[in-house]
């Protein structure tokens, strides 16, 4: 069968930020797949919608043989046994679990856009994935994670935790 590499984007920002990142990798290696690489872990300020605590962010890449439909309805079901609620869109969450790429996959259905719309617009998403995958080719923009980061113009705080 064949085997996907997938890069996923972990983020927090309510409750106890580390631990829940910890504790939805550990589900993602149960439930999805090996975790093969994980980034640092970032603390970042908030995209989008600015008034709200700080995130924690992390990038991790698993290696599947699920359809990426099938690793968002897993992704789902972890954040909602972790405890996500949804109200606002880019609010405030205690778990966010994004697919950034899916291997080379190319895809806009009602759920599910890949590459991930927005990632190369943001500095939270770019630095960790430039960190683990610099030389990856983003396949609709043909350019490197490392690439996209350096032309990337937003000026969003996002500092390494030691
Ligand atoms: N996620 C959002 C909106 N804004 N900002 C940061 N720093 N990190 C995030 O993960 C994030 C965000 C929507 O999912
Ligand atoms: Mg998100
Ligand atoms: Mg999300």
């Amino acid at each position: 069968m064949n085997r996907y590499s997938v890069f996923l984007l972990l983020g927090a920002n309510l409750g106890e930020r580390e631990a829940m990142l910890v504790k939805a990798t550990q589900l993602i290696s149960e439930r999805i797949a090996p975790v093969t690489a994980q980034s640092h872990l970032y603390e970042t300020a908030p995209w989008g919608v600015i008034d709200q605590p700080a995130f924690l962010n992390q990038v991790i890449k698993i290696e599947t043989t699920l359809s990426p439909e099938e690793v968002l309805a897993q992704t789902l079901d972890i954040e909602k046994q972790l405890g996500r609620e949804r109200r606002l869109r880019w609010g405030a969450r205690v778990i966010d679990i994004d697919m950034l790429y899916f291997d080379n996959v190319v895809l806009e259905t009602e759920y599910l856009h890949l590459p991930h719309p927005r990632l190369h617009q943001r500095r939270f998403t770019l630095v960790p994935l430039a960190e683990i995958a610099p030389d990856f080719i983003h396949p609709v923009l043909h350019k490197t994670n490392q690439q996209l980061l350096s032309e990337c113009t937003d000026e969003s705080q996002v500092s390494v935790c030691e």
